[in-house]
């Protein structure tokens, strides 16, 4: 009997009772594994408790307790937390580190909304903390996310819950409210922890805001609770009701409300207040008692925020202005060349360790040979031309959360004999010749999957967060799977063969160190779980070059299955071809100019090439379509169609890793009810009421797709004044074409 049948019985009382002892249960067992450190019960004996809790719930979900086993964060044992789906997205900042980025941001918003008048900005502190987003329901507050991926966080209602900053309840608030900000730790509060934590002999923190990590990512709520945590407010998320019409009295609001927000925030009129501002904050840096890192500047009013929307991840109505990034001198020790997935051969400082910024820093990236050598990608000199060596003196600095750099190097302290450093042509892990593309600042082993580096590196990402994400198959175990002679993991397919090849072995898995009988079943169920996996995941998963997590999404929306997807790559593949023929040739065409002194004719070489090699009709649109893809480019399309082609490199290991896929899942389309969801449209002519980069944003917004030609492909065209050529090729193809306010209306009165 399944535990929802053997629930099926039970009256109402019983229920009642029942849950009431499984809520105990469940609290004991926590207690016993987490505070005791002696579980009392096996992990499947609490599993079945925490099945059984479910299924009761399930069928009385009105007698769920306030205290349910299912909500409580330190619950989930192993499980980690659970996740949550934002609604609406969380953003992070783009960021300036000049002055002139700041100046470059107000030009640019101005040219977005076509804006010539006064313009006034919000100025705050940007804290250095974790974000986490509040939702209140009726005035209550019912969850509390953190950021993660800015679409999926992690549910740390209950250690929220025990933030004294944070209300569990508003008056006067709409009746939905998702409040944003930043959980911190002040500086004082820090080094108390910190002090604590040595006495007992338990972890310290390198920083406030691990520190404030730390506490909060807790699967027991009690220990965050011993934590002293903070909060400041300072935006907000889904809403049922406006809290005001500009951003400074919408924190006024949330001040109204309850919330601590940062009282250095001010009204800029003008650019030089903003600076200004700036300059003052850095001044008190030092003496707020927490960490910053910058100031956040923010368009005040909501009307024009709406209308700025947002990029992929930032809105563009704010920016974050940091401050100089810390430094610190220290001697180099020696050079590694570490091999990533993607076969980029990338130089690693080993530093003789030393504190930036309160952090101790003993490794920092070089970028790449020509960064070492003293030059940039294009040639030109950086440091005025001093290269680094082995034994000099570097500065390092850290910017953020950023991996640290080496800046610059003291010729005066270089050791004697020092010699220039002989950037590797081979690989260090495979041997392989490591070539340098044209163009290309980094130099790569050609091993493909034959270098064990690659290899490893593939499966390590093949596993990770934002890819298959298997519980229990971290970077550790796959180190030590891909070593393992008797049940290797050497490509994602095998992974999927584990369970069955440890069932036909004698050598089991759960033989070895950190393996038990338990753990190995635990290993091989969430394998199998992964089995059924989301389009997107899979196509990160992948590793192909250029190819990030945003990209993946966008192509699994746009193909909607993984047949459809590689059935296009193997039809663009002729195409492909003929388009990275066409990128020598523009090379080629290039030097050749450069060398008669004539001028550059591109588009003659590329279109020579295309001609010659005559990529049939269906290839061309597979092609064009790929192309279409919003956040897909010439270089990741062509990425993509080479990697995935039938007779490159990878097919077969990814054909053997479909076999053992049993579901692949088509994404969720954006539910959009907008009438022109999913329209292909070309805009023409002059936009009166809003910019063409406005008016492009909110398309996609609404779902459309916006191109810059008319095509057969075309669903409607929108011509203002002066619309020339593509008004007519649109009538001629019989595409309808409607004028700015008829756009309006349909982009829901915009302007
Ligand atoms: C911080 N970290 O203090 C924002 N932030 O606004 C402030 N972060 C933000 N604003 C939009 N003050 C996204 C993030």
């Amino acid at each position: 009997m399944t535990e929802a049948q053997k629930v099926g019985t039970l009256t109402e009382t019983e229920a009642r009772d029942e849950l009431a002892r499984l809520a105990a249960e469940i609290g004991r067992a926590n207690e016993a594994y987490h505070r005791l450190d002696a579980p009392e019960i096996t992990d499947a004996e609490y599993d079945a408790l925490k099945r059984r809790n479910a299924a009761v719930e399930a069928r009385f979900p009105a007698l769920k307790r306030p205290d349910s086993p299912s909500d409580l964060v330190g619950a989930g044992l192993a499980e980690g937390f659970g996740q949550v789906r934002h609604a609406q997205r969380m953003l992070s900042l783009e960021n300036a580190f000049e002055e002139e980025d700041v100046s470059k941001f107000v030009t640019r918003l101005r040219a977005y909304l076509g804006h010539d008048g006064p313009l006034t900005f919000t100025a705050e502190p940007k804290i250095d903390g974790l974000s986490l987003s509040l939702r209140y329901e009726g005035g209550v507050l019912v969850q509390a996310a953190t950021r993660g991926d800015g679409e999926t966080g992690e549910n740390v209602t209950a250690n929220a819950r025990t933030i004294a900053d944070i209300p569990q309840s508003l008056a006067g608030a709409p009746d939905l409210l998702e409040v944003r900000g930043e959980v911190y730790m002040s500086h004082a509060d820090f080094a108390a922890l910190n002090a604590r934590q040595q006495e007992t002999g338990e972890k310290t923190f390198a920083n406030p805001r691990n520190a404030a990590a730390g506490s909060l990512r807790q699967l027991d709520a009690r220990i965050t609770a011993a934590r002293p945590l903070r909060f400041f407010a300072h935006g907000w998320g889904e809403l049922s009701g406006p809290l005001a019409e500009t951003q400074f009295q919408a924190v006024e609001r949330l001040v109204g409300l309850g919330f601590r927000t940062d009282p250095r925030i001010r009204l800029c009129r003008t650019e030089e207040e903003m600076l200004a501002h700036y300059r003052e904050i850095e001044e008190q840096r030092a003496t707020l008692g927490y960490d910053i890192d910058g100031v956040v500047y923010k368009v005040n009013d909501l009307g024009l925020q709406r209308r700025l929307g947002f990029r992929a991840a930032t809105p563009r109505w704010a920016i974050a202005h940091k401050f100089p990034a810390e430094l610190a001198w220290t001697r180099l020790e020696g050079i590694d060349i570490q091999v990533g997935r993607t076969g980029a051969l990338s130089p690693v400082a080993r530093l003789s360790p030393v504190t930036v910024g309160g952090v101790v820093v003993s490794n920092a990236t070089l970028h790449n040979e020509d960064y070492i050598a003293g030059r940039n990608s294009a040639g030109a000199p950086i440091r005025n031309g001093k290269d680094i060596r082995i034994g000099d003196w570097v500065q390092v600095y850290r910017a953020g959360d950023v991996i640290p750099k080496v800046a610059d190097v003291e010729l005066t302290r270089r050791p004697e004999g020092a010699v220039p450093y002989a950037f590797p042509e081979t690989c260090p892990d495979c041997g392989s010749p490591a070539i340098r593309e044209p163009g290309d600042s980094v130099r790569r082993c050609t091993g493909g999957l034959i270098c064990p580096a690659q290899a490893v590196e593939k499966l390590k990402h093949f596993v990770s967060r934002g890819a298959f994400d298997i519980e229990g198959l971290g970077v550790k175990q796959i180190e030590m799977f891909f070593v393992d002679d008797l049940l290797p993991i050497r490509k994602p397919a095998e992974i999927f063969t584990l369970a069955a090849r440890d069932a036909a072995n004698l050598a089991k898995i759960a033989n070895r160190d950190g393996f038990g009988k338990r753990s190995t079943e635990k290993l091989f169920a969430s394998i199998d779980e992964r089995r059924v996996i989301a389009l997107e995941r899979l196509l990160f998963a992948l590793g192909i070059r250029h190819l990030g997590e945003v990209a993946a999404k966008d192509l699994a929306r746009h193909y909607g299955s993984w047949e459809a997807l590689i059935g296009a790559v193997d039809a663009a593949h002729p195409a492909a071809l003929a388009h990275l023929a066409g990128d020598e040739a523009e090379v080629a065409e290039r030097a050749a100019a450069a060398a008669d002194g004539r001028r550059v004719e591109v588009s003659k070489a590329r279109a020579a090439v295309w001609e010659h090699l005559a990529p049939p009709p269906e290839s061309r649109a597979a092609w064009e379509d790929l192309l279409a893809i919003e956040g897909v480019g010439a270089v990741l399309a062509v990425s993509l169609v080479t990697t995935l082609a039938q007779d490159g490199p990878e097919r077969e290991a990814v054909d053997d890793l479909i076999k053992q896929l049993r579901e692949i899942t088509a994404p969720e389309q954006r539910a959009m009810e907008s009438p022109i969801a999913g329209l292909a449209l070309v805009f023409t002519g002059t936009l009166e009421r809003m910019t063409r980069a406005e008016a492009k944003a909110r398309a996609e917004a609404l779902g459309a797709r916006v191109a810059g030609s008319v095509s057969v492909k075309t669903d409607l065209v929108i011509a203002g004044p002066g619309a020339g050529s593509k008004a007519k090729a649109a009538e001629a193809l019989g595409i309808r074409v409607i004028d700015e306010d008829e756009w309006s209306r349909l982009a829901g009165g915009a302007g």
